[in-house]
């Protein structure tokens, strides 16, 4: 799961998500990457990203998580005004285990995931710290 924030107070809108994810039902936190600032992708102007990819185990299906993960944003104020716009909570399932999505709300693998360096190494940061 990637987490990004480019409003407001930004580590502490990831801390409030770790916390979250961590204790959905049948979820347990197992890796955490290191927290990194990032140049804005896309076409819109906006301030720099703090990005961090974290490991889930769960037994929530893709679509819980998805609904989880929503409710997480908007406890953080999260207003979804423009695609790829600034916001202060912004969760991305990025890969869910093995398994491909392609539903009309939720694609996994994350479409992003090839254009996304900073994603790719944080992956690969996670996946030293676990196996
Ligand atoms: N959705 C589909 N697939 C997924 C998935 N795998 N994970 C749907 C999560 N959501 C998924 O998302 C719109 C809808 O996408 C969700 O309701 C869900 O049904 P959104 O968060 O409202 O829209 P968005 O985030 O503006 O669009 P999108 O396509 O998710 O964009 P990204 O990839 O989140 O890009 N620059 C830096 N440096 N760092 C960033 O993290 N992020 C973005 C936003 C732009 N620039 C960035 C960063
Ligand atoms: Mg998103």
């Amino acid at each position: 799961m990637a987490l990004g924030s480019n409003l407001g107070d930004r580590a502490a809108h990831l801390a409030h998500a770790r916390a979250r994810l961590g204790a959905l039902p049948g979820t347990r936190l197992v890796a955490a990457s290191r927290v990194e600032e990032t140049m804005p992708l896309g076409p819109v102007a906006q301030p720099p990203y703090l990005n961090q990819m974290v490991l889930l185990e769960t037994s929530l299906t893709p679509a819980e998580l998805l609904a989880h993960c929503l409710a997480i944003e908007v406890e953080r104020g999260r207003a979804r005004r423009e695609r790829w716009g600034p916001r202060t909570l912004d969760l991305d399932i990025v890969r869910y285990g093995e398994q491909a999505v392609r539903q009309p709300d939720l694609t996994i693998p994350h479409p992003e995931l090839r254009n996304r360096d900073f994603w790719r190494r944080e992956i690969a940061e996670l996946e030293g710290k676990h196996v």
